[in-house]
């Protein structure tokens, strides 16, 4: 039987303290994508063989610049977002407050591990980019940040998990509001995820850092590292499918389809979490079936992600009819477009399809041996992290911030326009990092700086990354300005709610359905999944080998 769902939304119950506190956790990360944006033209240029990394301060080297890029923009960005955006709609979920304490300790973890990473960092003893790969060592200060920043999420989850829980207890018989339930999945997911990168910075890197131990074991610690960095990928994109599921239906005068497809959709994610070794395929001392397994289950990673597309796709299709869009695609066209917010996140989905079909060429083994390392796969990675991710986030600030600061949204055309430079600013540096790494141009390389010839076929390749890359910062400038007006020079306006959607079907109350909310029997699932493709790799290779000796690019 299915239930209509009518949320309410007026008074909204969240205090004003836990709101500022996640107001300047958001904030937080968008003044570190402030830091690694800015690194990113430098890094894009660098393509094009325009030489500016000795033009920014303190930068050394292109490996520091990179470094910094990567870890504020994939990890302080991205972490900060997500502690912030999903205790916000895990709150609005099921209509209470959170523990405050909880906000401010994991918000002050957050703030110190980020100032740790930066000290590391920008003193030069860090350049080890955001994967960290050992035998490349950095400094304790930048392991300890990186653990800092972790811990922040897990505070966050704890505090969302207590929530739920309360909730629970005064709704027996309940199904978890959806907006709720995809909310804590994400951490759910992130928190079995995580295991992997905690166990190589707490029980490798540190101690090994502080001098405690000579060597490392790079194949131990590169798979670890794999095991946390593949679903570390989808951390980032679960608060925007969010945003997709639960937001967008309403922002565009429309419902979404299903509630169970939605968790079905986050259960999928959760159960696929261990396919951290198709970064390894072309690593030595794993063997063929592992690969072959780990092949297969990548692909089976599609599924979740085909089902958002076509879900998300019939919300925006009743929203655009409604609107008066007629045939085949009018319903496209009549969508509110002029709303910066969807516009942003609309052209975000678009850029995911792209995104989406190279990861579906790296996951294809013999296609991934022509491409790992490649300019390719930063081709690939822009088109989701850069574009999916990043333009969704864009999107969504365009009515966070007007919430947090209760601002009407200042200059709403010069937003769209920010989306619209962004978004081709992005297709064009990946059309780039594309062609050229087919023709074997290396990823992480300051081809500026090269002494060998370039071959005539990486110079439009690079052309094309540095007049992208270019675009791209100039939208990240309109961003910035576009939220620094709002919040200095707008009017105020009383903003009481975030825009949330009800669901044509569901949730039931009887049947199949309500199995979805047993979360233990899903989480059992996920860890006996780890074990299984982990198990076995462990097994050989713990404890870690004494194998290789620091190296340290300072
Ligand atoms: Fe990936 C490497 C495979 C998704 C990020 N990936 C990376 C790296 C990063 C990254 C950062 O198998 C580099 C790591 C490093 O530094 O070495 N990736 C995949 C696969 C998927 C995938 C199979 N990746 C992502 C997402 C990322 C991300 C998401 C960030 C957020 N990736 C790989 C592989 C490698 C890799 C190998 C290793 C390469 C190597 O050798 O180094 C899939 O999850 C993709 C599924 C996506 C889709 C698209 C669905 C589209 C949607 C939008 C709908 C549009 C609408 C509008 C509704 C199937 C949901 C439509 C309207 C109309 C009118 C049409």
């Amino acid at each position: 039987m299915s239930t209509p769902v009518v949320y309410r939304t007026d008074e909204f119950p969240l205090p004003d303290s836990q709101r500022n506190l996640i107001r300047w956790t958001v904030y937080l990360g968008f003044a570190a994508l402030t830091v690694g944006v800015a690194q990113g033209l430098a890094q894009a240029l660098n393509y094009a063989r325009i030489d500016l990394f000795h033009y920014y301060p303190g930068m050394r080297s292109y490996y520091e610049g990179l470094t910094v890029h990567g870890v504020f923009n994939a990890i302080v960005l991205t972490f900060a977002f997500a502690n912030g955006f999903i205790a916000l709609t895990t709150a609005r979920g099921l209509g209470r407050p959170l523990n405050g304490a909880l906000l401010m300790a994991s918000l002050g973890a957050l703030a110190l591990g980020s100032a740790l990473v930066s000290i590391a960092m920008f003193s030069g003893h860090a350049s080890v980019l955001y994967t960290f790969y050992p035998p490349l060592q950095a400094s304790p200060a930048f392991y300890l940040g990186l653990a800092l920043i972790v811990i922040s999420t897990w505070i966050t989850s704890i505090n969302i998990f207590l929530t739920v829980a309360r909730w629970r207890r005064e709704h027996p018989g309940a199904r978890i509001p959806l907006l709720a339930y995809m909310s804590m999945m994400v951490y759910v997911f992130w928190d079995i995820s995580s295991i992997g990168v905690a166990a190589e910075v707490v029980g490798m890197l540190l101690p090994w850092s502080l001098g405690w131990s000579a060597a490392t074991d790079p194949m131990l610690g590169r798979s670890l590292f794999w095991l946390t960095g593949h679903p570390i990928v989808y951390f980032w994109l679960l608060p925007v499918y969010v945003s997709w599921y639960a937001m967008i239906p309403r922002q565009v005068g429309s419902v979404l389809f299903s509630d169970s497809v939605a968790r079905i959709v986050f259960l999928m994610f959760l159960l696929i979490i261990p396919i951290g070794f198709h970064h390894q395929f072309v690593d030595p001392g794993l063997s063929p079936g592992l690969k072959f397994m780990v092949a297969v289950m990548t692909f089976v990673v599609f599924i979740p992600s085909l089902l958002t597309a076509f879900s998300v796709m019939y919300s925006l299709e009743i929203g655009g009819r409604r609107a008066g869009g007629r045939g085949l695609l009018g319903w496209f066209f009549a969508l509110p477009w002029s709303d910066p917010s969807v516009c942003a996140q609309i052209l975000a989905m678009l850029a995911f399809l792209l995104g989406g079909i190279t990861g579906l060429m790296n996951a294809s083994y013999e296609m991934n041996l022509e491409i790992h390392n490649t300019a390719f796969v930063p081709g690939h990675f822009h088109m989701t992290v850069g574009a999916a991710v990043a333009l969704s986030y864009m999107g969504i600030a365009y009515w966070l911030v007007p919430y947090f600061e209760q601002k009407r949204l200042w200059g709403a055309r010069l937003a769209r326009w920010q989306a619209w430079i962004y978004f081709v600013g992005v297709l064009i540096f990946a059309r780039g990092m594309i062609s050229g790494g087919l023709a074997g141009m290396p990823r992480r390389t300051a081809i500026a700086l090269v002494s060998y010839p370039i071959p005539e076929s990486w110079k439009l390749a690079g052309i094309l990354v540095g007049v992208g890359g270019a675009l791209m910062s100039v939208g990240a400038v309109l961003f910035f300005f576009v939220l620094f007006m709002t919040t200095f020079f707008s009017e105020p306006a009383a903003i009481t709610d975030i825009p949330f959607t009800s669901t044509y079907v569901g949730p039931a109350l009887e049947g199949w359905q309500p199995r979805l909310d047993r979360l233990r029997i899903w989480i059992g699932l996920a860890i006996l999944m780890v074990a299984i493709v982990y198990g076995p790799f462990l097994v050989h290779h713990l404890p870690p080998r004494v194998v290789s000796m620091p190296f340290r690019a300072y």
